[in-house]
């Protein structure tokens, strides 16, 4: 006798679902490879394969203060981020020639897709990589970087006086970026969620930092003064990291 009784309403498809549940509730896996705690698999539809999931932040949520605060950081990624990764998870299910695609590849196309799928896939992208771009203390950057700022911007300060701008004068909401287009560095912004791994953006290149510029990114602690997060940002910019983005990009 099947352990959920003779008679009862389930479809055998949903008997599956309650079968995963109680399975991933215990040990916290899904099968086909990907692993997700058991807190965040509890929120997931399960329309269909987990494609999609947060990824934890790679530090605690007051560790970048003062630039940004806790609260901001916890709203900003367990909430906003979460939102972003559940609805394209749904706008996947809801798009079959979406299905076994990478998120690369999502955005790659994504002119091909629904607007809810361009906003969430960018959503996730985008977040995901900022996340990284960060480091309490911030971090210098590598020699080769360096040296491609100076001969791209003549210094760094020019650097970030341009890539303020951008994300100043990006109106509403939206990402300010460095991008490296055939071999040189630029700085762009995009509208939304959209950036420039995306087939229709404006300005096409590989990205090496975004800042997020939507006011929920903020907010809470600078209000309307989007200068002053820019200002302070730059203090916790993890240079290694953009500077490791920027040799991969190089080479590839
Ligand atoms: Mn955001």
């Amino acid at each position: 006798m099947s352990p959920f009784g003779k008679g009862l309403k389930f479809k055998p498809k949903e008997i599956m679902k309650q079968h995963r549940r109680t399975f991933i509730k215990a040990v916290g896996i899904v099968t086909g490879g990907v692993i997700l705690a058991p807190g965040l698999a509890g929120q997931s539809a399960f329309a269909g394969p987990v494609e999609f999931s947060l990824p934890p932040l790679p530090y605690k949520t007051n560790a970048l203060e003062p630039a940004i605060d806790m609260k901001t950081m916890e709203i900003h990624h367990s909430k906003h981020h979460q939102a972003y990764v559940n609805n394209l998870n749904k706008a996947v299910a809801e798009s079959p020639a979406a299905q076994g695609k990478s998120l690369e590849q999502l955005l790659a196309g994504v002119s091909a897709f629904s607007p809810a799928l361009r906003n969430n896939a960018g959503g996730h992208w985008n977040h995901t990589f900022f996340w990284k771009s960060m480091k309490p203390g911030g971090s210098m950057p590598a020699k080769d970087f360096a040296n491609a700022i100076e001969s791209g911007f003549r210094s760094m300060d020019e650097l970030k006086k341009a890539f303020g701008e951008a994300a100043k004068s990006r109106f509403g909401s939206g990402w300010a970026w460095l991008i490296l287009k055939q071999g040189g560095l630029e700085i762009c912004s995009s509208p939304n969620q959209d950036n420039p791994l995306m087939d229709l953006a404006e300005v096409k290149g590989t990205p090496l930092l975004g800042l997020d510029v939507w006011e929920h990114a903020y907010y809470l602690k600078y209000q309307n003064r989007r200068a002053e997060y820019i200002d302070a940002w730059w203090s916790i910019v993890d240079w290694e990291e953009v500077s490791r983005r920027y040799d991969l990009a190089m080479k590839g």
